[in-house]
């Protein structure tokens, strides 16, 4: 009801006005350019296989971009449509199914939408089937103005792998797609190769497979790497288009793509036990942020996709104030560091909560719970709230969105 939409947004409490910070706008006007990378886990950053770079191109990028080194994807079953949920209404998927099978017609007043009414030409683009995961019909509700789908896409037998569209070959086309945009643009571009069971031809080896007796890891490595390749590829044809100065672009990770089930060669790989509170950091996945002229930092603060929105929002200086979310800008500096997974665990800059087990973050040792207790309440009160505005569709009280 009216009312409960009221009680949950008078306790989520309206955002600090973080206008006066010097990170306030800094992106403004620019185009923003979202990549989506499959199964992307930030265990591979800096790190080598066989005594290879596993993302030389992401390595590089990072040292002058935005990295936030400790983000955490919080999705469930709902995949990489559940990272896309989060990202764009900084609400929490549900904890089962997919929230854009069941709820796609749900009033939202998501990032698309948002950013449409400043002006902005709001786009995905994804060399797949547009029905998958629903997003034809999900799109229309968060607000984008335009999806590209493998209908907009020169697709044969040569230039595809495994799901689709070869991720190389995606960003050259997703670019001649950029090109013909009115700007500024806010482009979701969602790739493709590195996904399960992580199929690619020998030609696209740049690094050979790991050696273990987990197929799935072994393969991921050089999937990794080529997806790492497509990257570079997007940057210079942004840059032969003349669309990177004016832009954005950021990097995440949408989920994991190494399920617990390869715990025993993860543990070889990573040369150490995966414990519970290893397998959640694990669930960490990267998120870089790049404005092109702008120095690199890294940001070491917990955070989750949750997060992404209004951080968004303030580089591009849009007032996000008033909006009913549950995440935090992460250039605030009142914000509490405490980041939620959809199952109920959770991590702050002391303790891991997994598995109604407590763990010093400093030493990974399982500790006493009453170290966890003060959070859980609060963290059952978030989950219950996103829970509340989906399930009943809440967000068709919110005057905001009839205002804009
Ligand atoms: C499908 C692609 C993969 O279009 O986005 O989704 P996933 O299986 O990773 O959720």
């Amino acid at each position: 009801s009216e009312e409960e939409f009221s009680r949950i947004n008078d306790s989520i409490g309206e955002k600090n006005d973080l206008s006066q910070l010097d990170s306030y706008g800094i992106a403004k006007g620019r185009n923003v350019i979202l990549i989506a990378a499959e199964s992307l886990q930030n265990f591979v950053i800096n790190n080598t296989v066989n005594g290879e770079e596993i993302t030389p191109f992401l390595n590089g990028l990072i040292s002058d971009s935005i990295y936030f080194e400790e983000f955490y994807h919080q999705t469930a079953q709902g995949k990489s449509s559940d990272a896309e949920f989060l990202m764009n209404n900084s609400l929490f998927p549900l904890s089962r199914g997919a929230v854009f099978f069941s709820h796609a017609s749900n009033k939202y007043h998501a990032l698309p939408e948002i950013m449409n009414n400043h002006g902005y030409f709001t786009s995905s683009l994804h060399g797949n089937n547009g029905s998958f995961w629903n997003r034809n019909l999900m799109y229309r509700q968060l607000g984008y103005n335009r999806f590209y789908t493998q209908d907009d896409y020169r697709i044969d037998r040569e230039n595809s792998v495994g799901w689709g569209l070869k991720d190389i070959k995606f960003m050259e086309q997703s670019v001649g797609h950029l090109s013909h945009m009115p700007q500024p643009f806010y482009a979701n571009l969602i790739t493709l190769t590195n996904h399960y069971p992580f199929d690619l031809d020998e030609e696209d080896m740049y690094i050979g497979r790991y050696n273990s007796k987990s197929n799935t890891l072994n393969k991921y490595f050089p999937t990794v790497r080529y997806m790492d390749e497509s990257l570079k590829v997007l940057f210079e044809n942004l840059k032969e288009k003349d669309l990177y100065e004016n832009s954005m672009i950021i990097i995440y990770g949408d989920h994991n793509g190494i399920s617990a089930n390869h715990n025993r060669d993860m543990s070889t790989y990573l040369e150490k036990e995966i414990t519970p509170f290893v397998e959640t950091e694990l669930q960490q996945v990267p998120l870089i942020i790049h404005i092109p002229g702008m120095e690199g930092k890294v940001i070491s603060t917990v955070s989750g996709q949750i997060d992404f929105r209004p951080t968004l929002l303030h580089l591009l200086g849009i007032d996000e104030q008033k909006q009913t979310i549950l995440g935090n800008n992460l250039f605030s500096r009142e914000r509490e560091d405490l980041v939620i997974l959809r199952d109920g665990s959770f991590i702050t800059d002391d303790v891991v909560y997994t598995n109604e087990h407590c763990y010093s973050k400093k030493t990974g040792i399982q500790t006493d719970n009453s170290l966890c207790l003060p959070y859980k309440e609060n963290v059952k009160k978030q989950l219950s709230y996103s829970d509340r505005i989906i399930y009943g569709d809440l967000l068709r009280f919110d005057k905001n969105l009839h205002e804009n």
